[in-house]
């Protein structure tokens, strides 16, 4: 029996026998030898074939052995400095485990977009979308490493909400028994609230829902967001743990994903090393002023779009706050700011590059009044409401927390254009297949 090892592992292997396991990526022969590139998802190997060295019927397997096809293969370790991974194995024993065919749909050309977003199953398993997926799951574990580190505890929301959330417009709704209408979470904010007041730092983090007829880069239906909430802290303290936060993920990409970035992503690292704190600050004013400035017709009270947020982040290597947005232009529950009533004290984070906003985050409206008065304002069901605010009856207390898009930070740091790319089966306005 010879070792069974990942393609990752074969550093400690060279001149051993290994047992591989994996799937054919690519393959190509010159008379007696062959080459199979096999992947095995923690890595790419070259493995060579001699056909001197096996038995004919090994040899002449190879005519049929399709891209994809499942694989173990049993051959010594050698180091190869041509060889991609640096390594290669000389076979001396080939098993197809699961034949593939030759109507393989991915091959290893260009594709258009909607046939690899219908073939997504299958796309995953290249390269680059497997790197993708790495550097994701980094990032998440990164997320986690750090909220745990400072004293945060996770607290997950439901999903299954009553009329709650960010904006009525873009619930996804469903028929719940008897108690009529229930609505997929748009944000779990409003819950780790509850669970700030128990807690002091918190966090949800979690798929997230909204109906959005967007059809950009930047927007999927269904989004993974975070959600710290933290008690006795204002919107200046907010935005210092937002820029900690980014920074660190950063980091941890660069640290343990270096060779997933540079490798198949191409991604341009020195502007990524450029995320360090303090991030700018720019008030929603002076935001305005600066678009104005260079010809834009927006107006004081517009909210920003897309390209409003690409245009000031053009000039800016860190990601960017814009803070004290007018209060007509967000959210129900931000606090109102006591120095200029016409805004609330809220910050959006935008990413250099053209990557827009990955944060959205506020110090809420912690007095009891003013909070009854918005929900009315904005026609909001104030019965759903009636919980949220008993935060403000019984012990309300000063706190602000973020909601950080999981794809459009992953997305800014792979420096991938469309985040349908950086969640394995993503959900936009017109795909719910695969
Ligand atoms: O709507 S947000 O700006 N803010 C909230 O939902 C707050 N309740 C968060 C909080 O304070 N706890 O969304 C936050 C982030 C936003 O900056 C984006 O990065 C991401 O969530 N987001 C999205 N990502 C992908 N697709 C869509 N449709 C989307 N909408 C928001």
């Amino acid at each position: 029996m010879t070792r069974e090892v990942t393609i990752s592992q074969l550093a400690d292997y060279v001149g051993q026998e290994v047992t591989l396991q994996g799937w054919l990526h690519n393959k190509r022969s010159s008379g007696k030898i062959a080459f199979l590139i096999v992947r095995d998802g923690t890595g790419i190997v070259q493995a060579v074939l001699s056909q001197g060295d096996v038995a004919p019927e090994v040899w002449e397997r190879l005519d049929t052995l399709f891209y994809e096809s499942s694989l173990r293969v049993t051959g010594k370790v050698r180091e190869d400095s041509r060889a991609p991974g640096g390594f290669e194995i000389a076979l001396n024993r080939l098993d197809i485990v699961g034949p593939s065919s030759d109507d393989y749909p991915i091959q290893l050309k260009e594709h258009g977009i909607d046939f690899l977003l219908e073939h997504r199953h299958l796309w995953l398993r290249t390269p680059r979308q497997v790197a993708i997926m790495r550097v994701r799951d980094e990032i998440v574990k990164a997320i986690r490493d750090f909220l745990y580190d400072r004293g945060f505890v996770n607290v997950d929301s439901p999903i299954l909400t009553g009329a709650i959330g960010e904006s009525a417009g873009t619930l996804f709704s469903t028929e719940y028994f008897d108690l009529g209408t229930a609505y997929l979470a748009q944000t779990g904010q409003l819950y780790v609230e509850a669970a700030a007041a128990a807690l002091g730092r918190v966090y949800c983090f979690g798929p997230t829902f909204r109906a959005e007829k967007s059809k950009t880069r930047r927007h999927l239906t269904e989004f993974w967001m975070l959600e710290p909430e933290i008690a006795w802290c204002d919107s200046e303290c907010n935005m210092r743990w937002q820029e900690e936060l980014v920074s660190y993920l950063v980091q941890r990409s660069l640290e343990r994903c270096r060779a997933d970035l540079e490798g198949p992503l191409e991604r341009d690292i020195s502007r990524l090393e450029k995320a360090k704190p303090p991030f700018p600050r720019l008030s929603y004013s002076e935001a305005v002023e600066k678009l104005r400035s260079s010809g834009s017709s927006i107006q004081w009270g517009d909210d920003l779009g897309g390209e409003d947020e690409t245009l000031i982040a053009a000039d800016q290597e860190a990601p960017v706050f814009i803070y004290n947005y007018p209060k007509a232009a967000k959210a129900f529950y931000m606090k109102e700011n006591p120095e200029d009533p016409r805004t609330v004290l809220c910050d959006d984070l935008i990413a250099p590059e053209g990557y827009g906003e990955i944060i959205g985050g506020s110090q809420r409206e912690d007095d009891y009044d003013r909070l009854v008065a918005r929900i009315r304002e904005e026609k909001l069901p104030e019965a759903a409401y009636r919980w949220y605010l008993d935060l403000r009856r019984y012990g309300s207390f000063p706190h602000s927390g973020f909601g950080l898009g999981l794809e459009r930070t992953v997305a800014w740091i792979c420096g991938v254009r469309h985040i349908r790319e950086v969640i394995a089966f993503p959900r936009t306005l017109n795909r719910l297949y695969p």
